[in-house]
């Protein structure tokens, strides 16, 4: 049977991936997560990790010889990178090389996905969209520039030292589970509470005219499987729906949902200090090498997330 790594398993992609990969798959499961993290009921047997500590990385590499690695461990957030520079460096470009570096001391080479974002493009010239994986790169936030740097690093790590590494592109993508810091979550969050009395009918946003690429976090994953089988090595591929929605859109659909009236009122504290008008995935390259489309309509993801919230802030009654 063959074994797969989820690093970084405690985050919001984290279970899907597992379940993903041991229901569908048949894959033997290992995850890593923090010491400090909890992770859910998940089919995988699951090791501390902190992808900082390089030796701890080349330890558990020997010990579970997996076949499959996917490298979810991230600092994720933008907000948390314009306020934590460092950290985001720190975890996103030194914790990528020590997972690296430790593949080079193995003596076989494992199929290893390394997540990067959509974000790393930045801001997008007219008729760049949607964009190709060799568009040029021009990250517009510290989370993007970490990222970029990852995904050149693992381009180099790939060629010098002939190791199996497979660089994603990830779109926004969105489910139930997902931390409100996340737009679709914040905005089905509010509508929760709303509904449930728990705050005024008014919703607070950011910019509503940017327009990104939103993607179900179960047709992300099962991407994620099928390119750490057929991905070609030292190769970058989107992820995403290929089709970039306004936020404005996306709220309309969510308040649609409800049956209390809502009002919309911008959060000056939303809107960060440089936004990227629009952000969309050429998806061509992946569909090529794997066949993948996305299959859950968006409707879908939005009404699953908005009962995730209800339930939730019901039990926190
Ligand atoms: O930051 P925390 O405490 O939520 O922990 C995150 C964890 N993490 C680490 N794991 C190992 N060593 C570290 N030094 C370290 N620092 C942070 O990685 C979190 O549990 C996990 C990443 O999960 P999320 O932040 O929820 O990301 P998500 O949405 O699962 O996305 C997976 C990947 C990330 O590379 C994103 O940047 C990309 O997809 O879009």
């Amino acid at each position: 049977m063959k074994k797969a790594l989820v690093l970084g398993a405690a985050g919001f992609v984290g279970s899907y991936l597992i379940k993903h990969l041991h229901d569908d798959c048949g894959y033997e499961v290992y995850a890593t997560k923090l010491p400090q993290e909890k992770l859910a009921e998940v089919p995988a047997t699951i090791y501390d990790l902190n992808i900082l500590d390089k030796e701890s990385v080349i330890t558990l590499f020997y010990k579970l010889r997996p076949d499959y690695i996917f490298h979810l461990a991230a600092q994720s957030s933008v907000s948390v990178a314009w306020n934590n520079p460092q950290l985001t460096i720190d975890v996103n470009i030194k914790g990528a090389v020590n997972i690296m570096d430790a593949l080079r001391e193995l003596y076989y080479k494992p199929r290893v996905v390394i997540i990067g974002s959509g974000e790393e493009y930045g801001h997008i010239r007219e008729g760049e969209t949607p964009i190709k994986e060799d568009n040029r790169l021009c990250p517009g936030n510290i989370y993007a520039a970490t990222k970029a740097c990852q995904n050149m690093i693992g381009s180099i790590y790939a060629k010098a030292y002939d190791l199996e590494l497979i660089m994603v592109r990830a779109f926004n993508h969105i489910g139930p589970l997902q931390s409100p810091i996340f737009v679709v979550s914040d905005f089905c969050k509010q509508v929760a509470e709303i509904e449930l009395g728990k705050r005024q009918p008014v919703m607070y946003v950011g910019n509503l005219s940017a327009k990104r690429d939103f993607t179900d976090v179960r047709d992300v994953v099962r991407a994620y499987a099928l390119l750490a089988k057929n991905g070609q090595k030292g190769a970058t591929y989107n992820v995403g729906r290929g089709h970039a929605y306004e936020i404005r859109e996306i709220l309309n659909k969510i308040i649609a949902l409800s049956n209390v009236d809502i009002k919309v009122e911008i959060d000056p504290a939303k809107i960060r200090p440089v936004d990227v008008p629009i952000i969309e995935a050429d998806i061509t390259k992946l569909n090529e090498a794997t066949g993948w489309l996305p299959e859950i309509p968006i409707e879908q993801t939005i009404q699953e997330i908005l009962d995730y919230w209800r339930v939730k802030c019901k039990e926190e009654d």
